[in-house]
């Protein structure tokens, strides 16, 4: 057996030359962006970046300071304090050639459940010029018809009869702009990092609510000193498997108790509207832009939507990655047509060739045959993904009179989908928060297809645009009769 080494400062230089290692100082490096949520994401993106920026131009003020708020990343917690903060970013190629790269940018660590007061006390510090975030779509605490802030939110009103033992980032933050103000220091830029729409503007109007009636005193102070850019975040980030853990221990000889998988392609556009100057980011390939929507669009449109639909259809005929589905010839016809047809239209003309570049790429993206990205993971929290991947195009599509044949097979399918067996007979979980609703109504679409559609905090008022619901009723009756195959087939025939 190949002897193996536990990641952490000591052990780097014992590690062979095959793994990249920081060839920084990390003692030298100054912390100017605190983290909160330090998922695989975060730390196959922002962390990335910022490692790179040190890493290749020795710009050593970008260190990052992570801080996880709940309970249940209390694993994460302890693995970083046992790895110096140290992680490996396992970047997997799809001829099949992988890099270890070991990530050096997260230099210091928070947790918020054992020590609330010491993640305001670091939030409120000087130095600390950007708080970034990775806290999921459930992180901002929208109501799911009105999609804004939901001040009655349990977890919300909770903490307001007790603020000052904060649970949600709200609470964080109000209570260190509170010490920021009376200490007499300058605000930050609060960068939103989650896959929602206007991930800056939402975090912006939520903060402000939340702090209406928390703070109200605090209401003028927050708007002159702090900025919410919006941004497009872009890297496949997978679940980790155990198998990953032991390749690197034979092929790396590196013991990391939870690295990351990752695919080579990353991509970060930012909007450019910092409090103060910004990161050089652009040195490691982010774009500043003064428009995000057309970036934003087309990602979540494009990509994410992409995913779903390989999602849907995949489990449906028994796939378990989106890499098996994504050689699926069918499959990829289907999909590319999707977005040729019903997608591209509703994209800006302003960013053509970003999208054709982008479009092209995708779908090798989706083929690398070395991403374990399960369905089951792109299938979790269907409910919130397809307002945001799926029915804007469809809205844009209807309000022009234009094609939605596929947008609204995808939509029948997802009706299937909900009856949780697939067209080999085996069923599988289905992971969401209102699943117990998805169910019904799947269920009692077998009766009337329309029940489906009635989910209004999903889909609004689509049972009322006829054009539409006409699409989806023919959509759902074929594949009511036929495998997803065989009406994928005949889909792409027409
Ligand atoms: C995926 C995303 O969860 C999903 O639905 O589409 O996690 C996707 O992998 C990332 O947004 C890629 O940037």
């Amino acid at each position: 057996m190949t002897k193996s080494f536990l990641l952490n400062m000591e052990n780097l230089k014992l590690m062979p030359d095959t793994v990249l290692k920081p060839s920084f100082d990390r003692d030298k490096i100054k912390t100017s962006i605190l983290h909160i949520g330090v998922s695989n994401f975060h730390r196959s993106h922002q962390a990335y970046y910022s490692h790179e920026l040190i890493e290749k131009f020795n710009e050593l003020n970008y260190g990052i300071c992570g801080v996880d708020l709940l309970d249940s990343d209390r694993k994460i917690y302890n693995i970083l304090k046992d790895q110096d903060g140290l992680y490996t970013l396992y970047i997997k190629e799809p001829n099949g050639a992988h890099r270890a790269k070991i990530i050096g940018s997260v230099v210091e660590y928070f947790f918020g459940p054992e020590n609330p007061l010491a993640v305001i006390e670091r939030m409120a510090s000087p130095d600390i010029e950007i708080i970034s975030l990775t806290i999921a779509e459930d992180g901002y605490h929208l109501n799911e018809i009105t999609g804004v802030f939901d001040i009655n939110h349990p977890a919300v009103s909770e903490e307001i009869k007790n603020p000052f033992n904060p649970k949600t980032v709200f609470g964080y933050l109000t209570q260190a702009f509170k010490l920021r103000k009376l200490r007499n220091l300058p605000g930050c830029t609060i960068l939103s990092c989650d896959n929602i729409k206007s991930n800056g503007d939402t975090m912006k109007h939520s903060l402000l609510e939340y702090v209406s009636k928390t703070a109200p005193d605090l209401l003028d102070w927050i708007s002159e000193n702090t900025t919410f850019p919006n941004t497009m975040v872009d890297r496949i980030t997978t679940i980790t498997d155990f198998d990953d853990v032991e390749e690197l221990k034979q092929n790396f000889q590196i013991e990391d108790q939870w690295p990351v998988v990752c695919e080579p392609f990353a991509d970060w556009v930012i909007e450019d509207k910092f409090l103060f100057k910004k990161p050089n980011w652009e040195k490691v390939g982010v774009q500043f832009t003064r428009d995000i929507e057309p970036y934003e669009k087309m990602k979540l449109r494009l990509l994410n939507a992409g995913h779903t639909i390989l999602g849907i259809l995949g489990t449906l005929h028994g796939y378990k990655t989106v890499h098996e589905a994504a050689i699926d010839e069918d499959f990829i016809i289907f999909l590319k047509s999707f977005m040729n047809e019903e997608v591209q239209p509703t994209l800006n003309e302003s960013n053509a060739t970003h999208v054709k570049n982008y479009k092209k790429l995708l779908v090798a993206r989706f083929q690398n045959p070395h991403i374990n990205d399960r369905l089951s993971r792109i299938c979790q929290e269907n409910s919130a993904k397809i307002p945001l991947f799926i029915l804007p195009t469809i809205n844009d599509q209807l309000q022009k009179d234009k094609n939605i044949k596929r947008a609204a097979f995808i939509i029948a399918a997802w009706c299937k989908y909900n009856d949780g067996v697939n067209d080999f007979n085996v069923s599988y979980n289905i992971t969401d928060s209102i699943s117990g609703t998805l169910i019904r109504n799947a269920t009692l679409s077998h009766q009337n297809p329309i029940k489906f559609l009635e989910i209004k905090s999903v889909f609004g008022d689509l049972s009322s645009h006829k054009i539409f619901t006409d699409s989806y009723e023919a959509s759902l009756s074929l594949l009511r009769k036929h495998d997803v195959k065989t009406c994928i087939k005949e889909m792409n025939a027409n």
